[in-house]
């Protein structure tokens, strides 16, 4: 029997990392049907309810506002429409609807109150729901808790050397900050990163230290592969092999055996046979739907065909964690503080987005919406 452990050095994940393919596959198939049924998978769909104009400069992403990408900016979307998309999303086998805002952190208003509307609905509806909505206080996450949310993602998306170079906006503690306010809740974790951002493999083993070290581990941890968009200053990244999501997936299954594996961004650069090596090496969550927040994913009937020839089954709703209770707004207990989370590192530059607004490719700063 596989022990969770939280004490994973840098080093023992990098040597399950080069294993032999052949042994560390073994290894982490063999861990993942001790905690896991093999052939089943959950399935969540990704909502973008607020795109584009974000203040932050994550490299990866093409909602930041300073960057030329081709994504619209939309406001916060309507209760209404959001429950229509669940309902559909619900129809096509998903059991969660995970509801994506381009925040560099949340305010109390009538926006976040718009969105604890959605948290309610889409509970009401037996979905699991998950938000990601940039960084929260302990009383926001209280909020949301209350309101119904099932999961929060927020990624530490690399190492924290390799954030600095990745983000200047913010620091690697205080994405760990808002996930403790998330602990503080029944609220589920859901925590993950990016491969394929010209981080080296020590890098991706020092991610996968910090996520294994949290107590408890993540309920979920998203492992996208990036998805190179044209007007980042990470448009010229080379893709990332398959190999090395296999690998990938099948060390976070290691280090943390209890976790839902999502195979996130980067499906539709993925063949059914790649695919299926990641699901046997311990993923067993995907994003479905024919978009991931901006960019395109696999379509859904395609997914559900790809399930039924390998023989897997969409996981339930609250397979793992009980359903949580929704409180209405009129019997709330929390009043809205209007705190602001701090910012840890004013000023801090990044190399390769310097050498981006040298060639005029992006801003240094633009107005957000
Ligand atoms: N604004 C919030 C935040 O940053 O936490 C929530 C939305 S943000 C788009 C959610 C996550 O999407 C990021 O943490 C990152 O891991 C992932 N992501 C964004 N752009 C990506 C890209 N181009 N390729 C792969 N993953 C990406
Ligand atoms: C996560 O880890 N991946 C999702 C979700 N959490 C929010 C987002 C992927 C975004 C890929 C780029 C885009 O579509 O904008
Ligand atoms: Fe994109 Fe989120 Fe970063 Fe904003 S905070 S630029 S939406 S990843």
């Amino acid at each position: 029997m596989s022990i969770k452990r939280h004490d994973w050095t840098r080093d023992e994940i990098i040597a399950l990392y080069n294993k032999p393919l052949m042994d560390l596959l073994y290894e982490a198939a063999s861990i993942h049907r001790e905690h896991h049924d093999p052939n089943v998978v959950q399935v969540s769909t990704l909502l973008s309810i607020k795109t584009g104009g974000c203040p932050e400069d994550c490299g990866y992403c093409p909602q930041a506002a300073r960057y030329h990408t081709k994504v619209e900016g939309n406001d916060l979307m309507s209760v209404q429409q959001v429950k229509a998309q669940a309902l559909r999303a619900k129809s096509s086998g998903s059991s969660r609807v995970c509801m994506g805002a381009a925040w560099r952190n949340v305010k109390d208003g009538p926006e976040f109150d718009q969105v604890l509307e959605m948290v309610r609905t889409i509970n009401k509806l037996d979905m699991e729901v998950c938000c990601t909505l940039g960084m929260i206080t302990e009383n926001q996450a209280k909020r949301l808790a209350e309101a119904g949310l099932y999961a929060y993602n927020h990624n530490l998306d690399t190492s924290e050397e390799y954030y600095k170079e990745v983000i200047s906006t913010r620091g690697f503690e205080d994405r760990l900050q808002t996930i403790e306010n998330v602990r503080k809740t029944n609220v589920t974790v859901c925590s993950g990163g990016i491969i394929g951002m010209g981080e080296s493999v020590e890098d991706r083993a020092g991610m996968l230290v910090a996520l294994a070290s949290l107590s408890p581990q993540p309920e979920s941890v998203p492992i996208n592969a990036l998805v190179a968009v044209e007007g980042t200053p990470m448009e010229n990244e080379k893709p990332v092999e398959i190999w090395e999501m296999i690998r990938m997936v099948a060390t976070t299954r290691i280090v943390m055996p209890e976790t839902q594996v999502r195979l996130s961004a980067g499906r539709t650069e993925m063949s059914r046979e790649g695919q299926a090596m990641c699901f046997f090496a311990g993923a067993n969550s995907i994003f479905a739907g024919d978009k991931l927040l901006t960019t395109p994913n696999p379509n859904v009937d395609d997914d559900m065909k790809m399930f039924e020839m390998l023989g897997l089954k969409p996981q339930k709703p609250f397979t793992k964690v009980s359903q949580p209770k929704t409180v209405e707004a009129e019997d709330s207990e929390f009043t809205p503080l209007g705190e602001k989370p701090r910012w840890s590192r004013p000023g801090h530059k990044i190399e390769r987005n310097l050498q981006a607004q040298a060639t005029g490719k992006v801003e240094a700063e633009a107005d957000s919406i």
